[in-house]
């Protein structure tokens, strides 16, 4: 396989002359799994690890390679496996806040062109976790695409009331109703699918991310289980990976995320809510937080209606988590680095 043909291009080509070091070559991460990397390049896919200098190198998770990165590797015992020695800059890069009280970030893909957001028509249905996702993927310099699942269980009428209801909350986005049941949008999705690119799905668990991966590749490679009772899905898919289609395209396919925390997406917001960010430009204060201030156009334009309460409301909360979670992170890391410092006069100190 072509490096092309995985998504290398120009980009990353300027990058990897700066760091490919001689009788090494580029490949691609298509999974992890506890510290254990999936290569793939030009001679195909095999088991690669950390070189140990980059491992200690490394001073937070995030420098980690993760799915979808370019690394330079060197290939041992003719090529069944590798040594990761460097990571590219990352293009673009989703990740979201650790689930649960630890702030730190998971990374969800790096180097996705185009991610898709997937939300069911049925239980999964909920416009508040739509905005997370859409702003996750602004934050991560991507142009998201809804993706409207399962829309075989509802009625065409309903459907129509659900798009509208996106629509109505100020989301933009290009959004797709689509059915791997009947197959009605499969093709219209096929079609976006351009060879050499980097597609991701994300959404909550049983939304259908798996089984449209499985429909478009014609047979039942990946595993699917159906949703509970109350349409919860049982996570099926437990790692992420990225999968070259026979069409050319790139796809990576995630767990569904029970919880998708909001850091540091303070530009992921403002692109995300560009009504808002837009009619902040016309307040009177260039440092108007829009909570309680005079001249204040984005509270104007609430109480008067033409901004919805529900989308105000979510800006403000997002906005709130972002700069608590941001705030947090920063606090811890300072501390990190301040122990790492300590470590390293003390070790000095020790030796001398
Ligand atoms: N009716 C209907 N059911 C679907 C459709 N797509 C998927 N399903 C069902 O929904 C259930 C969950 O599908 P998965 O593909 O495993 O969902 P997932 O998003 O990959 O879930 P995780 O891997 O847990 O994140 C399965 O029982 C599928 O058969 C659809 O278009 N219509
Ligand atoms: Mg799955
Ligand atoms: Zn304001």
């Amino acid at each position: 396989m072509k490096l092309a043909e995985l998504g290398f291009d120009d980009w990353f080509e300027a990058h990897a002359a700066e760091r490919l070091h001689a009788g090494q070559t580029m490949a691609r991460v298509t999974a992890v799994d506890r510290g254990a990397y999936m290569i793939r390049g030009k001679e195909g896919q095999c088991s690669a690890e950390l070189v140990g200098r980059l491992r200690f190198a490394i001073d937070s998770t995030a420098d980690l390679p993760c799915v979808g990165d370019w690394v330079c590797v060197q290939y041992h015992n003719s090529g069944e496996n590798a040594v990761i020695c460097d990571v590219l800059p990352r293009r673009t890069f989703l990740r979201r806040k650790q689930a649960g009280s630890s702030i730190d970030f998971q990374m969800i893909a790096a180097n996705v062109d185009t991610p898709f957001i997937v939300q069911s028509c049925h239980y999964d249905f909920n416009l508040r976790r739509l905005d997370r996702y859409l702003v996750m993927a602004r934050d991560g310099k991507t142009t998201p695409i809804i993706i409207l699942s399962k829309i075989d269980l509802v009625t065409p009428e309903e459907r129509a009331v659900l798009i509208e209801r996106i629509r109505q909350s100020g989301v933009t986005a290009e959004l797709l109703p689509l059915s791997s049941a009947t197959g009605e949008g499969v093709d219209t999705f096929q079609e976006l699918l351009v060879p050499g690119r980097t597609y991701c799905l994300l959404g909550s668990s049983g939304v259908g991310k798996t089984t449209l991966i499985n429909h478009i590749m014609g047979h039942d490679t990946f595993e699917t289980k159906p949703v509970s009772v109350t349409g919860e899905g049982t996570h099926a898919t437990t790692r992420r990976q990225l999968i070259a289609l026979d069409q050319g395209a790139l796809l990576v396919d995630t767990p569904g995320m029970r919880e998708l925390g909001i850091l540091g997406a303070g530009n992921g917001i403002e692109a995300s809510f560009s009504d808002i960010h837009d009619l902040s430009e016309q307040c009177r204060f260039a440092d108007c937080t829009h909570t309680s201030e005079p001249g204040c156009a984005v509270l104007m334009s609430a109480e008067a209606g033409d901004l919805s309460e529900a989308r105000f409301k979510s800006y403000h909360k997002l906005k709130r988590e972002s700069e608590f979670n941001e705030m947090s992170y920063v606090d811890r890391r300072k501390k990190d680095k301040a122990f790492g410092k300590f470590i390293k006069t003390f070790k000095k100190n020790t030796k001398e």
